[in-house]
């Protein structure tokens, strides 16, 4: 029997968790849909983030019902057994190994959850569904509400009123746990490893995609599962795009490197982005960008601790950077005026953080009784501000033309501040540059 390489008693707190904020209601939460199989070939599954982060099961054609309170309160359908399909796909828990391995208290074969659900929310008042994951067992989830209002056992008629699951659960996701924050720990090590392996790799003449490898060989090479997201490995102009993905082109003498990867690790990412000159050397023009936005980068970490806004880290970036474009000619009149007109946003057009987790943009509401959240102790989050000058920008000085800097680590507000997940990644100019001189390990293209 194949064991699950996780610690079943923290799943079982998470539904306590869960429970205790919800009697009465019902949680139906289906498997991530099956990947469609390319020309035979299988692509990488992942399970929902939130069937995960309530059982720790991984596999597809799954759902759990979770019912607080009632008896059962947990029940898992599951594939059946099947050796046919275990040959040519892999070993199945099945019912046994679902009630053995995973703790739950009831589990049954998938094919019984269309007689089964129906009795299951009978006694529930309300249920927590997230639509549009799956459009053929949103389908399925339509007549079983419609089943339960025809049923006799209710009696004041109507639909069960349905709550949105991932938004429920993402408040509890929201705060990470001792034992998140060790696994979130070991991601960000991870990714920070591998941004240092990448930073000895790069040299003018290698190509976006061999920096790309020598990433996610890091990755997997210190146990990661794999990528938390699709690397952004831009040099030169390509970094202005903000989500460049193509990764094709070659690093040449005199171009930044802007490279934002995380390794997912246990279900948690990490999320880091780091520029620095592919000689190994910064020019002048380039110092004179990188040097303050890391100085507001450090400055809004410092920032991060209990009772602020989540929003004022946001607001303080824009001030910041505002203030840095008009110094560096980029923008002209007042400060009050780029912000006011949102000038700013031709130079500054994302957001300065999002919460981190189980997925890379997680989950948690950003405001909170029309009130914007304020941080609490578990919260996880990035700090990432950036400064893009477009290369076809003749307003701007032309030394600045095409350079697109930013800077990215990982924090988790503690109770008096907050720990960098990140810092081991340099970002000091003479860290970068120290490391961009250290041989790398990789016999890559001279
Ligand atoms: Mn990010």
């Amino acid at each position: 029997m194949r064991r699950p390489s996780y610690d079943m008693n923290v799943f079982r707190e998470r539904r306590a968790a869960l429970a205790s904020r919800y009697p009465g209601a019902a949680f139906v939460l289906p498997a991530h849909p099956e990947q469609i199989r390319n020309n035979d070939v299988n692509h990488a599954y992942r399970q929902d983030t939130n069937l995960f982060y309530l059982t720790g099961f991984e596999e597809p054609g799954s759902v759990l019902v979770f019912r607080p309170g009632q008896d059962p309160e947990s029940t898992l359908f599951v594939r059946p057994k099947d050796s046919f399909n275990e040959t040519w796909y892999g070993f199945r828990y099945g019912v046994e190994g679902a009630l053995s391995e995973f703790g739950v208290d009831h589990a049954l074969v998938i094919d019984d959850f269309e007689r089964e659900i129906v009795n299951l929310l009978r006694s529930c008042d309300r249920l927590f569904y997230h639509w549009n994951l799956d459009p053929q067992f949103d389908r399925d989830m339509l007549s079983v509400l419609e089943a339960v209002r025809s049923s006799s056992y209710r009696s004041g008629g109507g639909h069960l009123p349905v709550f949105d699951s991932a938004e429920a659960i993402g408040e509890l996701r929201l705060f990470k746990s001792e034992h998140d924050i060790r696994i979130l720990r070991r991601a960000c090590e991870i990714s920070a490893n591998a941004h240092i392996e990448a930073m000895r790799f790069a040299k003018p003449g290698v190509n976006e995609r061999q920096v790309m490898a020598t990433l996610i060989h890091s990755f997997y090479m210190q146990g990661a599962v794999r990528e938390g997201y699709l690397p952004i490995v831009a040099a030169g102009s390509n970094a202005t795009t903000l989500h460049y993905i193509f990764n094709d082109q070659t690093c040449k003498d005199g171009d930044l490197l802007l490279i934002d990867a995380g390794a997912e690790f246990g279900y948690f990412a990490g999320d880091i982005t780091r520029t620095f000159p592919v000689s190994g050397k910064f020019t002048e023009p380039q110092r004179r960008i990188y040097e303050p936005l890391l100085e507001i980068q450090k400055a809004l970490v410092q920032m991060v601790r209990p009772g602020i806004r989540y929003r004022s880290l946001h607001e303080a970036s824009v001030d910041a950077i505002t203030e840095l474009c008009l110094d560096l000619g980029l923008l002209k009149g007042t400060k009050r005026q780029n912000i006011d007109s949102q000038a700013y946003q031709k130079y500054y057009p994302h957001g300065v953080s999002h919460w981190l987790g189980m997925d890379v943009h997680d989950v948690g509401r950003m405001i909170v009784d029309d009130q914007p959240r304020l941080l609490e102790p578990g919260m996880a989050l990035t700090i990432e501000p950036g400064l893009y000058v477009p290369v076809n920008d003749l307003s701007a000085p032309e030394e600045l033309r095409g350079l697109g800097i930013r800077i990215e680590d990982d924090v988790v507000v503690t109770a008096t501040g907050c720990e960098n997940l990140t810092e081991t990644c340099p970002k000091e100019i003479d860290d970068l540059e120290k490391e961009l001189c250290t041989p790398s390990s990789w016999r890559g293209p001279t």
